[in-house]
């Protein structure tokens, strides 16, 4: 499954800034105005290159894709399009009001049926666990839908240094409870702090991923710094933002969302376009930047990895 964590093998001739993670083709075409300009210039060799293999070969090629070949999104993308109702419940004021939040110092503690409880530091987690990148897509239940660059380790990693013991059946998470700094706390309508929980072999799969990075730079406020979740084939609100505990226990969590409204959000949320939301189709979506809308995939592309997971589960009654 290395194939999943690794960006499409480039040339370093091809690396572009941060700021333009272009496509091939744009790359190309940005390649070819340099090239335009300093036609006459002997040192640009790289961009004449470029500019030649464009004639023989118009092949979208991202620089960074997941391993279905989809180009991830811009950095810009997101880190400014985003669902962190602490902040706000308008995805474009999210990256505004959360860009001063205080995160450090910042501690995890990890606890329950351990053996070995921990309040791990940010910095220690960092330092003790292999920190990888792994290109992810991620499917909200609203029905769209991005492909993003994490960097982080596997959950898997962290709870073998606590020891679980052989009771404990889940996980639950729960976000920092901060209301002078996350204006959206104030809201009644919500039981704050989030919450979120999977079972014990969810969070032991090798997918599932603790992040603390995107494209390589440290995670921002509003995409839940300085450590959050990810579970890439759950919709995205299990991916709980902002953790500061995970404690193991044998019952099954309550989240916020099954609390607000439990016909809509259910405990495995797994993304399954056959099962609709009472709100919405789940059939379909739409990837952020791009004009059609892509047919969704069971478990969000990641079958073969989780399926075994829910082999003695009927999906289309879950939601
Ligand atoms: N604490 C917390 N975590 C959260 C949320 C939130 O509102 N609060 N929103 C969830 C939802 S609905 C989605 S789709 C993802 C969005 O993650 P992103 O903004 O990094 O793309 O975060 C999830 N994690
Ligand atoms: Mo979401």
């Amino acid at each position: 499954m290395t194939h999943l964590y690794k960006s499409v093998p480039i040339r370093s001739s091809e690396i572009t800034p941060k700021e333009v993670f272009l496509s091939r083709r744009d790359f190309i075409k940005a390649a070819g105005v340099i090239a335009g300009s300093v036609a006459l210039a002997a040192c640009a060799p790289e961009a004449a290159e470029s500019t030649s293999e464009s004639t023989t070969n118009d092949e979208v090629r991202p620089v960074f894709a997941d391993e279905l070949g989809n180009p991830a999104n811009t950095y810009e993308e997101i880190t400014t399009y985003n669902n962190y109702y602490e902040f706000s419940t308008n995805k474009e004021a999210v990256a505004p009001l959360s860009k001063d939040f205080t995160t450090a110092p910042w501690t995890v503690e990890v606890t329950g049926m351990v053996n070995k409880p921990k309040t791990f530091g940010v910095e220690d987690l960092l330092s003790m666990f292999t920190q990888e990148e792994r290109i992810y897509r991620l499917r909200c239940v609203e029905a769209w839908s991005m492909v993003i660059p994490w960097n982080g380790f596997s959950l898997a990693s962290l709870l073998k240094e606590v020891e679980p013991t052989s009771d404990a059946q889940y996980l639950r998470f729960e976000t920092v409870y901060r209301p002078e700094e996350m204006k959206g706390q104030g809201s009644p309508f919500y039981p704050w702090p989030y919450q979120e929980g999977l079972r014990i072999d969810e969070a032991m799969n090798d997918l599932t991923l603790l992040a603390t990075g995107v494209y390589g730079e440290t995670i921002l406020p509003s995409n839940g710094a300085p450590i959050r979740l990810v579970v890439p084939w759950k919709y995205g609100f299990k991916s709980i933002k902002s953790i500061v505990k995970i404690e193991l226990t044998d019952v099954r969590p309550n989240t916020l969302w099954s609390t607000v409204a439990p016909n809509e959000y259910g405990f495995y949320a797994n993304v399954n376009p056959n099962v609709d939301h009472p709100r919405w189709s789940q059939a379909s979506e739409r990837r952020i930047g791009e004009l059609t809308r892509r047919e969704t995939l069971m478990f969000n592309g990641y079958g073969e990895q989780v399926a075994d997971l829910y082999a003695d589960m009927d999906l289309s009654l879950h939601f």
